[in-house]
């Protein structure tokens, strides 16, 4: 069976058809659309989805936003505003006449990663830190999403009772430092407007400014992974996204976490499939 699975970020969407291997056969990327309406979302998702749908007998879709019940609804606005109770899985079965399954993206990418690893491990986080900083949590081997499709969204726990409010109404959020709109939206004078990925160069390149900001979102995140680490005894925490792929950025926030009390610390992980682990678990969940 083909799966034709769909990821829905912040910043980008992605389609792809996904054969009983879990091999990617095609894929498809666009920019999440800026203005954020239904209509605008319903139209990126017409684009991106009929052309694959004929070929795909189920779809599979992991986004961004707590998924309850079929229904996107933002958490944090700021990342995908406009889409309060969106129906996610409605609208895409009627683009694709194909019965479809949603689950949050970073709940989704938890559960392709943990099929990655070791046999022996049974609990474990996904943190993705891109757009936003998102979260999943497998327990006892199996994947936690709440009863209303909270659970994991580790990107909204404090990080600094003293920091920027966050767009879900929170102050000091991990994400609304830590992320990649955290990270710019820190960037002043000549850095100021730019993305986390042109910080990132910049950062490379040697800009002093640039280099603290990515610093302060490691340093962030390590802080945060001690948190899990507390709640959660997870055996593995395995990252990805955009930010948390980037060049040295594992290594920045190994090196904060090295410092915690030895109790928090846990072994971190790139994500196995990159920036595909969110298409692929909600690939994996249909096809189970
Ligand atoms: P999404 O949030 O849509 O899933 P991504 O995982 O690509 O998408 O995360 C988008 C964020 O990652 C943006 O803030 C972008 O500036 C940043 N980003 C993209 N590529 C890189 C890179 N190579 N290095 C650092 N940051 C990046
Ligand atoms: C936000 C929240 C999470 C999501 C996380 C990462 C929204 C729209 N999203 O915390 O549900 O998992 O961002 O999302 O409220 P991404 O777009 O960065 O992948
Ligand atoms: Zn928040």
């Amino acid at each position: 069976m083909n799966v034709l699975a769909l990821d829905i970020g912040g910043t980008k969407l992605a389609a792809a058809l996904v054969d009983n291997d879990l091999r990617i056969i095609e894929r498809h990327e666009c920019p999440t659309p800026a203005s954020q309406t239904p209509q605008a979302l319903t139209a990126s998702l017409e684009a991106l989805l009929s052309p694959l749908a004929d070929r795909a007998q189920r779809v599979a879709v992991a986004s961004t936003g707590i998924i309850h019940q079929g229904v996107l609804t933002a958490i944090n606005p700021a990342n995908l505003g406009g889409l309060e109770h969106f129906p996610l899985q409605e609208t895409v079965s009627r683009i694709t006449h194909l019965p479809c399954l949603a689950l949050n993206d970073a709940q989704a990418a938890a559960w392709a990663e943990y099929q990655a690893l070791e046999d022996d491990i049974t609990d474990m986080a996904f943190i993705t830190v891109s757009t936003g900083v998102g979260g999943g949590i497998v327990s006892g081997g199996r994947l936690m999403m709440g009863d209303g499709g909270l659970a994991g969204h580790f990107g909204h726990t404090l990080a600094d009772p003293d920091g920027p409010r966050c767009g879900c109404g929170r102050i000091g959020c991990v994400e609304a430092i830590a992320s990649g709109r955290g990270i710019a939206a820190a960037a002043q004078s000549a850095l100021a407007g730019l993305d986390a990925k042109a910080i990132f160069t910049k950062a490379r390149e040697g800009d002093v400014q640039a280099q603290s900001l990515v610093q302060r979102s490691a340093r962030v995140l390590a802080s945060m992974i001690a948190d899990v680490k507390a709640v959660t005894d997870c055996q593995r925490v395995v990252i990805g996204g955009s930010v948390g792929l980037a060049v040295g950025y594992l290594e920045q926030v190994t090196g904060y976490l090295a410092q915690e009390p030895k109790a928090y610390q846990v072994m971190l992980k790139a994500a196995h499939y990159r920036h595909d682990a969110g298409l692929l678990g909600a690939a994996m969940l249909v096809q189970k």
